[in-house]
This record gives structure tokens, sequence and C-alpha cells, in this order.
């Protein structure tokens, strides 16, 4: 079935320049673009374009600029925000980078590697592990987010702590812009101080700027040893006492630090078989603590062994497991990273991605949660993150057998209680997820005045029509 809504000229010019590969109109084909992970959204559109090259993105987007028709840019399509579904209008196009997966190098001497935008965030690590290097940025949708995903959305994962976010990594990219143009930014320089860093501008910039189509990332030395911990702690407090006390001892040390609230592993242990507890009781809070260095290092363990047994001591920590092998350590991994996947299992939830000052936190989950369950009785508080850098996924899990819809009719007030506490101890209400469409709306209160002018000159400047990304972190009104 071909769309109607998409003018004659303009399907037929697309068709001649993707083929049939790069242009789906049929509903079922493309129902599964139209529609976020977490199905909160969903959208409809004209079609959805898979370039295959760069080249043929320009066009397609010239082509569609042309015409006056909107686009939103899609990469493994995993945002938590709605950032990559259409409207339900059924004007816009999709275009998808699922095409674009060529790794194109790896270079050893500047430890860079450049890879188009299609390829996940997973075949990108293991491009680079496989020539005993390391791309050093992680996060619990790597096997379908793809870099320019990671890059538009500026994610941040499990080793910001240690490396940065995604925009640390970018030492070059390139994008079309909403004209079609090309901006290649592709240099691998450390050191380029010439005028705007307009990578960066791209970057976080979620598809409203542009479409980045390749990127140049930045690589570590593979590390040569790993250890890795599952902690049993008493709160939050203990967990980032522990934190205090490895990067007491050495912080470059510290490659992931973890935190996950009884209530959110208890759904990991029931609702995923792969994921059993692997200490001998439950506990109020866990954290996942992994150490990394470059060398074959014997003291790595000991530093493990001696922060955790002082800790163990202090009754700071009351149970640990230690990985004793890369499938050990990949086991506590998973059951970290199916902390989204366990939450959707249990029903409807709304996150709240913030990130506070570290020394904050401890009153920010306790104030946040007493709000929360006043709002709504039997609510399941299930607070999980990345404590390390100051990012909690402040999630709330709906009651057990209540009704999903009527649940998440109460997500702005949920959100914006827990918005509050954050403002109050001066963090921010989207650590990494961005803003998507789920809080454009919040936009204006936390980014308001010249900071919110200022991203409208240059989205004005760049995309006049607003046709990249339309809805996207800017409010309507
Ligand atoms: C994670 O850290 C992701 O696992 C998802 O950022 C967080 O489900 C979430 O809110
Ligand atoms: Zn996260």
């Amino acid at each position: 079935m071909s769309d109607a809504s998409l003018p004659p000229a303009l399907h037929d010019a697309l068709l001649t320049l993707l083929g049939p590969a790069g242009f789906l109109t049929d509903a079922t084909d493309t129902a599964s673009f139209c529609t976020d992970w977490r199905l909160l959204y969903h959208g409809r559109c004209a079609a959805v374009l898979r370039p295959a090259t760069t080249e043929d993105c320009a066009k397609a987007v010239a082509l569609c600029a042309q015409y006056d028709v909107p686009m939103v840019p899609q990469g493994g399509n995993t945002s938590m925000v709605g950032g990559a579904t259409p409207d339900e209008s059924g004007k816009a196009v999709v275009i998808s980078t699922t095409r674009m997966t060529r790794i194109l190098s790896i270079d050893h001497a500047d430890l860079t590697m450049t890879v188009e935008a299609g390829v996940t965030l997973k075949a990108a690590q293991d491009a680079a592990w496989a020539e005993d290097l390391m791309l050093p940025l992680s996060i619990s949708s790597e096997g379908s987010a793809d870099i320019g995903g990671i890059l538009a959305t500026n994610a941040g994962g499990n080793n910001t702590v240690r490396y940065g976010n995604a925009r640390e990594l970018a030492l070059g990219l390139e994008a079309v812009l909403p004209d079609g143009s090309v901006l290649n930014l592709l240099r691998k320089l450390r050191k380029d101080n010439t005028g705007y860093a307009l990578r960066q501008l791209l970057v976080g910039s979620e598809g409203t700027l542009g479409l980045i189509t390749t990127a140049v990332l930045q690589l570590q030395p593979r590390p040569r040893s790993r250890e890795t911990a599952l902690c049993a702690v008493a709160d939050a407090k203990s967990a980032l006492a522990l934190f205090a006390a490895f990067r007491k001892q050495d912080p470059a040390a510290i490659q992931a630090f973890e935190y996950m609230s009884g209530t959110s592993m208890a759904l990991v242990n029931t609702l995923i078989e792969s994921c059993p507890l692997p200490l001998s009781e439950p506990a109020p809070a866990y954290a996942l603590v992994e150490l990394g260095s470059p060398r074959e290092d014997e003291s790595l363990r000991t530093l493990m062994e001696d922060v955790l047994g002082q800790a163990l001591e202090e009754g700071l920590v009351t149970d640990a497991v230690l990985a004793e092998s890369e499938t050990q350590r990949q086991n506590i991994w998973m059951i970290r990273e199916e902390h989204a996947e366990a939450q959707k299992r249990a029903g409807a939830s709304v996150k709240n991605d913030v990130s506070v000052p570290l020394a904050a936190i401890p009153d920010f989950i306790e104030e946040a949660t007493k709000a929360c369950e006043s709002l709504v009785p039997g609510i399941r508080v299930a607070p999980f993150g990345h404590i390390g850098d100051g990012n909690i996924h402040f999630n709330l899990v709906q009651p057990e057998g209540a009704d999903p819809a009527a649940f998440l009719a109460q997500d702005h007030a949920l959100m914006d209680a827990v918005a509050e506490i954050v403002r109050k101890f001066g963090g921010s209400f989207s650590a990494e997820h961005g803003v998507g469409q789920l809080k454009t709306y919040m936009m204006p209160s936390w980014r308001g005045g010249a900071e919110l002018e200022t991203m409208r000159k240059i989205k004005n400047a760049l995309d006049p029509k607003n046709l990249m990304n339309p809805g996207k972190i800017f409010p309507s009104h």
C-alpha cells in the first residue's frame, strides 16, 4: 500500500533514489518505526526512509525539505522519552539509520574508530575489543541503540563516572543538516580550536538540528584486568560511602559504580528468569562496582578485597559477591541491565531520569519517595542508576493490580513532585535520556529565559521551517 500523503513527485523521487529496500510505505513495514520502546507513543508516518550512504541521506533530506515534509531521525529506537517517534499526523517521514552500518576504520595511533551512524553500540564495542581496544561507553540498550542515536542524545550510561558521556568521546562527526547540506567535521584531533565546536552542538541536539551520519570516537586501551562485585548495602548513603572508599584508594580504577534499590532488584529477580539474586538474602539496596586496569594487575583484586573487607567490617556492606570469571561478571551485569525490562514487565511506570550532586542523593531519594507515596498509595518506588556520576533513575512503578492508564494519568503530578525536589538540590530533570517529547513541557520552567531563547535561535538558524524532529525538546507554545 503506497501512502497517499507524500506528494506523488516526492514519492517517486525518493523511491528512485533509495530503492524499495530504502523506502518503506506499507503500514506493516513502518509500524515498528512509529512506536517507541516504552509503548507510550503511537505515531504515524508517510514513509520510512532507509538511506545506505551519507550521500543518499543528504539527497533524501534535500528532497523532503524542498516539499516541506517533516523528518524524524531514528537510530535503534530505544528512546525513553519518545525522542525518535513521529507524531500522529502521519505527515512526517522517519529517516532510519539502520542501513548505515559500516565500521570504516580503527586507528591504533590516534586510538579512534570511525563508524557510520547505524552501527549498534555493541557492534562498535566488539570491533574495538577485537583490536585490543575499548570503546568506553556502555548502556543497557547497547544491543539496539546505534552510534548516531547515542551521539544525538549524548547518552551516558555505566562508564560516565570514568570516561564521561558520549559527548566526551565524539572527536569528530558528519551530519546532514535540515536543508540537505553535509557538515563534514570528521577530524580526529585532540586539539582543534578553530571557531565554534559545531560537533558538540549536534551532540545532544536529539535530531532537531540534523541527522548524524558518521562519527569519530575516542577509544581506550582494552583493560587487561577487571574486578566486578555486587554488594548488599543498607541504603544509598552506604553505597555512596563505599564509592568514596574506592575513590580514595584509586579513582582511575573505578570503571562503573551503580546503585539498585531493593524494590527494583526484586522486580528483576522475580520477572526475569535468568536473573536470580546471587546473594544469600535480599537487601534494602545494592551497589555494583567494577574496577579496571590496562595492566595485567593482581593489585586490582587486592584493592577490591581490601576496600570490601574494610566495608564489611564497618557494616557499610552486609554481603558481597565477586565475579570469579567472565561469565559471572556478565551475570552480574545482566542483573543491572535488565532493570528497565523488568520494570516494563511490572506494568506502567513513570520515569524520572534525574541527577543531583552526590551528597544530596540520600536526602533526594528519601524526600522524593515520601512525596510519591503520598500522591499514589501503593506506588512502587524503584530507583536505580549510575550513582557514581549522580544520575538516579527515580522510577515509579504502578501499584500492583492497578489500571495502567489510571496510573499514567498521574504522570505529570508525579514527575513534577520529583522535579521540584530535584530543583531544590540543584539537579537536572533529565540527566541522560534527554527531553524528547515526554519532557518538553518542563523546558520553560527549567531552561527558560535566555537559555531556551538561545536554543530557539540556533534551531531557527539551522532549521527555519522546523522540519527536523519537530515536537522534540521545544515546547509547542
Ligand atoms: C539504564 O540505566 C537505562 O538502565 C534505562 O538508562 C533507565 O529504565 C530506565 O529508566
Ligand atoms: Zn541509565
